[in-house]
């Protein structure tokens, strides 16, 4: 039974993607997408305001039909719209969309103009040359499609942080609630805040195992048991994630936990530290001899090997053990950490909420400040803002600002970065601001020198503030862009100005690596939600992690500054 809202979405996706392929009208494709977008980013479960009676049609962009799908969802199990369009098109032609560079657009050419239905065909038809010749797809086209559909099937199943998130809080609260439980936590590399994660690694500190795997085995959602022991068991949920559990003793949950988190390099250079120590560590505790030293927390774990704790974002072998010998790690930026966000939109353009409304969600999460940043003229699909509609928006700000206390909206703009570099307003349009975020959102192909160059000439603007999700990617959907971060990094030093780190699950773009590499440059990032409905911002937990994982501390973040502080920083940049 499909009840995450994460499952919805997948449900409503298909369906956009089916009714895409079918040619049918734009706005109703748009409508089951941007549902889509809507449930994936909620933090309620649809199902549970269904049960406590609330109004879905009070969520942006669900209307009555759409919230009539919702419930149909939640109480049969399956959407008759999609029903039939799977009794109109082949059950696999979705499979095809899930190579990267096949939107619907090509499926259906390729469905009717060379039959093609399967991913197999699909790599045939490429493999023999019968691709280029289609019209829009030529021998380049032809190439990547071969490449991509070799990729894909070398690439085993990854689900997004934030998806992984909804199954995974789920099947932790069921299990927290088994008797004898005293701890669980979801180890492995969703603890570690990877942005996708292979399979989800439960452990279970409990005085007896076999209530607590018999409890996992049976909950609702498994679909297949791959194996069920004692103290551990395997299985496989209905969305198709692998969950595998531990049941540990209290006394040795820090050993197990430590274990279980990884990464596996990690885990291999402490082990190598213990050894030079006369120490033997494993998934029960650190031992000298036959003696048990430690193991009951994590802390102590570390502390037996003379290394401080480190928090499981920074566990990826990149020098964090050295750091954690010298006692010079990183103090990580916390969510707490954040005084606002300098990267949202509003009803004005594709967002669904008020200025109002935004400012008095960020003002309820404890935010001082707020940057409306909407799109752009040249981003049409989003209905981006002109010189008028800006100036207009910007009196707006102003009458809002002088009447709230304690929130004040930032005058920005998300400004398309044109293909020659150049900003897509004038500058007397872009004078009235506090910020200005450039954002890349056309021509991705660009070479190398010439996507670099772009991007470069546009920080030089006077005006320019902050480059906006810096690579592009779109995770497991597109590559980021071909762009010499180093010398983008280089030039925001230079320049004086910043870089994003996008909170979006799909994005989380600055990259933690690019981060590391801005953090010692002295680049500050902004960690921004990119906020297109008041429910957004709880995203910003996903760039947290992903900063965190980037070893950024709450000096190198910029919208950790005051109200006070960051006018100054932001005005240097003019
Ligand atoms: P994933 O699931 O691919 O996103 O990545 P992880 O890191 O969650 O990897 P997974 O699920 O294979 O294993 C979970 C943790 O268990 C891993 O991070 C470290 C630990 N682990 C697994 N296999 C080994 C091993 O052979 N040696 C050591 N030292 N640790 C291991
Ligand atoms: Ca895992
Ligand atoms: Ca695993």
């Amino acid at each position: 039974m499909p009840r995450h809202n994460a499952d919805i979405a997948a449900i409503f996706e298909e369906i956009a993607d089916l009714l895409e392929i079918q040619g049918a009208n734009p706005f109703r494709i748009r409508a089951y997408r941007n549902a889509a977008r809507i449930l994936g980013e909620l933090s309620e479960d649809v199902a549970t305001m269904l049960d406590k009676g609330e109004d879905l049609t009070r969520l942006p962009g669900i209307g009555n039909d759409l919230a009539a799908k919702i419930k149909e969802i939640v109480s049969i199990g399956h959407c008759s719209l999609l029903d039939r369009l799977h009794k109109e098109l082949p059950a696999t032609i979705a499979d095809l969309l899930k190579i990267p560079g096949i939107g619907p657009k090509r499926v259906k050419a390729l469905y009717h103009d060379l039959a093609v239905q399967t991913v197999e065909q699909l790599y045939r038809a490429a493999r023999d040359g019968r691709i280029r010749a289609l019209p829009g797809f030529g021998e380049k086209t032809e190439l990547n499609i071969l490449q991509a559909v070799e990729a894909h099937a070398n690439q085993a199943r990854r689900f997004k942080l934030a998806v992984a998130a909804q199954y995974a809080e789920a099947l932790k609260n069921s299990l927290a609630a088994a008797p004898g439980v005293s701890q669980v936590t979801v180890a492995g590399s969703y603890r570690r805040m990877r942005e996708t994660v292979g399979d989800l690694d439960i452990l279970v500190a409990a005085a007896a195992s076999e209530p607590v795997v018999q409890r996992f085995i049976q909950y609702q959602e498994v679909a297949k048991i791959l194996s069920a022991g004692v103290t551990r068991a395997s299985v496989v949920l209905e969305c198709g994630v692998q969950v595998d559990l531990r049941v540990v003793k209290s006394e040795s949950f820090g050993a197990a936990l430590h274990y279980f988190t990884g990464s596996k390099s990690h885990n291999v250079a402490v082990r190598r530290i213990a050894q030079k120590k006369g120490l033997k560590i494993n998934e029960y505790g650190v031992y000298r001899g036959n003696k048990r030293i430690a193991g009951q927390s994590e802390e102590s774990v570390y502390a037996a090997v003379g290394l401080a704790y480190i928090p499981p974002e920074l566990r990826e072998n990149r020098g964090e053990i050295a750091l954690a010998q010298s006692g010079r790690l990183p103090q990580l930026v916390t969510q707490s950490d954040l005084r606002g966000d300098l990267h949202a939109h509003t009803k004005a353009t594709d967002g669904h909420n008020s200025l109002r409304e935004m400012a008095l969600a960020a003002k309820s999460l404890g935010f001082e400040y707020l940057a409306i940043t909407e799109h752009s003229r040249r981003l049409t699909v989003a209905h981006g803002l002109d010189p008028l509609r800006l100036s207009r928006q910007c009196a707006e700000i102003d009458k809002l600002n002088a009447e709230m206390e304690g929130m004040t909206l930032l005058k920005g703009i998300e400004v398309d970065i044109l293909e020659d570099g150049s900003l897509d307003l004038p500058d007397n349009a872009l004078a009235q601001l506090d910020l200005v975020v450039g954002a890349v959102h056309s021509q991705f192909d660009l070479s190398r020198g010439k996507q670099t160059e772009r991007i470069l000439r546009a920080m030089e603007h006077p005006y320019f503030t902050m480059l906006a999700h810096p690579t592009g990617r779109l995770i497991q959907r597109r590559a980021p862009y071909d762009v010499d971060m180093v010398r983008i990094i280089r030039a925001a030093k230079n320049r004086g100005c910043f870089l994003e780190l996008n909170a979006h699950p799909e994005r989380l773009d600055l990259l933690d690596t690019y981060c590391q590499m801005a953090r010692e440059e002295g680049v500050l990032i902004s960690i921004n939600s990119d906020a297109h409905s008041t429910h957004d911002f709880a995203n910003l937990r996903f760039g947290i992690g992903q900063a965190r994982r980037g070893w950024l501390e709450k000096k190198d973040v910029l919208n950790t500054r005051s109200l006070k502080e960051l006018r100054r920083l932001i005005k240097q940049t003019m």
